[in-house]
């Protein structure tokens, strides 16, 4: 290690132990270190402060609604015009149906989301919530990313705390963390020129936050953002948690490129993914949870993740349709005891919680 690196290493570890917060210049000399271990090992430190030796996970199923949207982002395979071969959108029977079969195997979540298809009223989206509500009230509702919220805001015609309002009403428990990725507007002009900004995004979650309504954050790596558009990413979200403290969880998502729209890329690299994880975890201290979706990483590279700052495993997912549209190679779905296994043979204590992580306990 050259002189220059320990100095940074060390600059950090007793920034960690004072509680002083990372720099932005903190944060880009770690990504652009090769110590991985070293950046490990620190983030490590923080998630032991924080979640001693737990890995949460939680029994859940995600219900993909429809694929058909009108935003077209170049890095999703998942969305389709209408019409198109392989579009689809689910009648209220089907979402309950696939509820149901999740029912079985004792889901506490259900993980809501899908495109944004014109086609769609308001009402479908409050028909899906208060039925699903209304037949399985133990399932917790995890819907719509902040996208989709300003969508339903604009058909609807209410403001974004009406609609918010509108829809926890109906059932919706929190909002998931998707529709983040980077929040440059030069990374958006290229991925995903149609979408909600990043401004936009956040002032989602700072309305749905002072509703009381809980949220998840997302990025979206490894495309063509450069380390430090990733560190304003994480300093727009430490931001926005010091006024609300609304986030539960920050889940990076690799990038997956397969029948993409964006040509040339390759799948992120393992060193990438541990570093972008465990750099997450050191600078969003404000954050309770990082989480590993291994649906993403794959299952082995989630197990090693819980070394590098990460507390969370996501949950047994049941049918994901979005990343696995992008070449994901992992399972559709985990079972509960996988799962648990999954963490134990890494040396860490399984606890399932439920969506909000109010109720936590250890498996035994
Ligand atoms: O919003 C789309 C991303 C998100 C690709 O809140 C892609 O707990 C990789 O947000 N390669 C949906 N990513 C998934 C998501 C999520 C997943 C797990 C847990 C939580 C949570 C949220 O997936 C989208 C978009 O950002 N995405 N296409 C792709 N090709
Ligand atoms: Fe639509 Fe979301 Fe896919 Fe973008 S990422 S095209 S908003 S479904």
């Amino acid at each position: 290690m050259s002189l220059k690196e320990l100095e940074l290493f060390k600059r950090i570890e007793a920034k960690l132990e004072s509680g002083e917060r990372l720099s932005f210049e903190d944060g880009l000399a770690l990504f652009k270190s090769p110590d991985l271990h070293h950046i490990g090992y620190l983030a490590n430190l923080v998630r032991e402060k924080k979640n001693r030796r737990q890995a949460h996970f939680i029994v859940n199923r995600h219900i993909n609604y429809t694929n058909i949207c009108k935003n077209g982002c170049k890095f999703c395979a998942f969305s389709k015009e209408a019409g198109a071969p392989g579009a689809y959108t689910m009648s209220l029977e089907e979402i309950l149906d696939r509820a149901a079969v999740g029912m079985a195997a004792g889901i506490q979540e259900f993980h809501i989301v899908g495109g944004l298809n014109p086609q769609l009223p308001f009402d479908y989206y409050l028909d899906m919530l208060s039925n699903l509500k209304e037949k399985f009230p133990q399932g917790h509702l995890q819907a719509f990313t902040a996208v989709e919220i300003a969508h339903l805001a604009e058909i609807s015609g209410l403001s974004l705390k009406e609609t918010l309002n509108t829809l926890r009403e109906a059932g919706l428990g929190s909002l998931p963390g998707g529709g983040a990725e980077v929040f440059s507007q030069r990374i958006r002009n290229n991925i995903c020129p149609h979408k909600l900004s990043g401004e936009g995004w956040l002032n989602v979650m700072r309305q749905a936050h002072e509703l009381g309504l809980h949220s998840n954050a997302t990025m979206l790596y490894g495309h063509m953002e450069t380390y430090e558009e990733r560190l304003l990413h994480l300093l727009a979200l430490r931001k926005l948690q010091d006024e609300t403290g609304g986030f539960l969880a920050f889940i990076p998502l690799a990038f997956h490129p397969r029948n993409t729209k964006l040509k040339g890329y390759h799948m992120t690299t393992a060193v990438d993914d541990l570093k972008t994880l465990a750099i997450s975890r050191l600078m969003l201290d404000n954050f309770p949870h990082i989480k590993a979706f291994w649906i993403m990483l794959g299952e082995n590279l989630a197990q090693i993740s819980l070394g590098f700052g990460v507390d969370d495993l996501d949950g047994t997912v049941l049918e994901e349709k979005i990343t696995h549209a992008a070449g994901a190679r992992t399972a559709q779905a985990l079972t509960r005891n996988q799962l648990v296994s999954l963490i134990r043979q890494a040396g860490y204590i399984p606890i399932q919680r439920d969506t909000l992580y109010s109720r936590c306990r250890e498996v035994n």
